[in-house]
């Protein structure tokens, strides 16, 4: 028994980190395959605790007999060779943006809307959200549960890894430059102003309406996954942290809702933990969360502006959670449901 998996992206944040999860949770894998752009092909790349795999070229792979690839290279080589591989039988769980506002491709968050991955049958490929719409979506099904959420606007404090391992270089590398009196452009790969002591509002490219497309991705994402009703407005900020994103989320309900009752809901919720109180040791914040599989709920408190509103802070590790964990989780309720071993 045991499947065949595919490791797509194997070499950067978010292939690793796959690659290190499949081992900690004893996923059924009777042989795991990473593959990576020539440019890294022939490196070695750690899977669990003693395994090496050498990193093969994702350009000349056959995915005959593979079942279940789990890609996060960019959207464009995921354009080109996850219907490759879901050609060949194979189920791909992409982790880029390229297939996640496709009508036949499922969108999912295990926790939240796990029913939808039956729709892997359409495409082959199961989609995987952006990393700051997961820990606010696994957050947010509860409350909407208990007392239905009308609009939300959200503000994200995220991490250098949302860009790759370059963007936290360049974080590390304008940060001791600036003691050594180097201009910050000495360091200048991957974010549009100076990433070191700053703060960019700025996260992807901009679209028509003024909005970035991380915060139009917040917006699409969440109705995609949660319900298309709800109003969503997104501010997304890059700040100089490496591993976690934070997010401080205002919600407008239809019930009556207080901090209390949200609490006690959260507090029972799959995925949450709640850390809250007025102290120090009463909030997480991303340099605690990262290496931690849940999202974190701090901070919640009522909002007296309007009739029936709260806030709260949310922090998770954008790697994990964010990213190759629930592409794991994925994999699992695939395998559980509705793949042969
Ligand atoms: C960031 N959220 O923090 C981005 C990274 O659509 O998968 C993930 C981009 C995506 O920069």
């Amino acid at each position: 028994g045991g499947y065949r998996v595919a490791v797509i992206g194997a070499s950067g944040n978010v292939g690793r980190e796959m690659l290190a999860i499949l081992a900690e949770r004893g996923f059924p894998a009777k042989e795991v395959i990473a593959l990576a752009s020539s440019r890294s092909a022939g490196q070695e790349v750690s899977y669990g605790e003693d395994a090496v795999l050498k990193i093969q070229d994702l350009e000349k792979f056959d995915f005959t007999g593979v079942d279940i690839a789990l890609s996060s290279p960019g959207a464009k080589v995921s354009a080109v060779h996850a219907p490759r591989a879901a050609k060949a039988g194979c189920v791909v769980i992409d982790n880029t943006s390229q297939f996640r506002m496709d009508p036949d491709v499922p969108l999912v968050v295990p926790e939240v809307n796990p029913e939808a991955i039956a729709g892997f049958r359409k495409k082959g490929i199961i989609a995987n959200p952006n990393c700051s719409t997961i820990q606010m979506v696994v957050a947010l099904k509860p409350l909407h549960a208990a007392f239905g959420i009308t609009r939300l606007v959200v503000s994200t404090y995220q991490s250098t890894s949302g860009g790759g391992k370059s963007a936290m270089d360049e974080l590390f590398n304008q940060t001791r430059g600036i003691f050594m009196n180097q201009p910050w452009r000495d360091h200048q790969d991957n974010f549009p102003k100076q990433i070191a002591f700053n703060a960019i509002p700025h996260i992807d490219v901009f679209m028509d309406d003024g909005a970035t497309k991380e915060e139009w991705k917040m917006n699409v994402e969440t109705r995609k996954i949660l319900d298309p009703k709800i109003k969503v407005h997104a501010n997304c900020a890059r700040v100089p942290s490496f591993i976690g994103h934070a997010e401080y989320i205002n919600i407008e309900t239809e019930k009556p809702i207080d901090a209390e009752s949200a609490r006690a809901v959260l507090r029972k919720a799959e995925g949450i933990t709640v850390v809250d109180m007025r102290e120090a040791e009463g909030y997480v914040t991303p340099a605690e969360c990262a290496g931690e599989d849940p999202v974190y709920i701090s901070r919640i408190r009522d909002d007296a502006t309007v009739e029936n509103g709260l806030s709260f802070w949310c922090v998770s590790d954008n790697l994990r959670k964010g990213a190759a964990l629930n592409t794991v989780q994925i994999a699992e309720v695939l395998c559980r449901d509705y793949l042969d071993a």
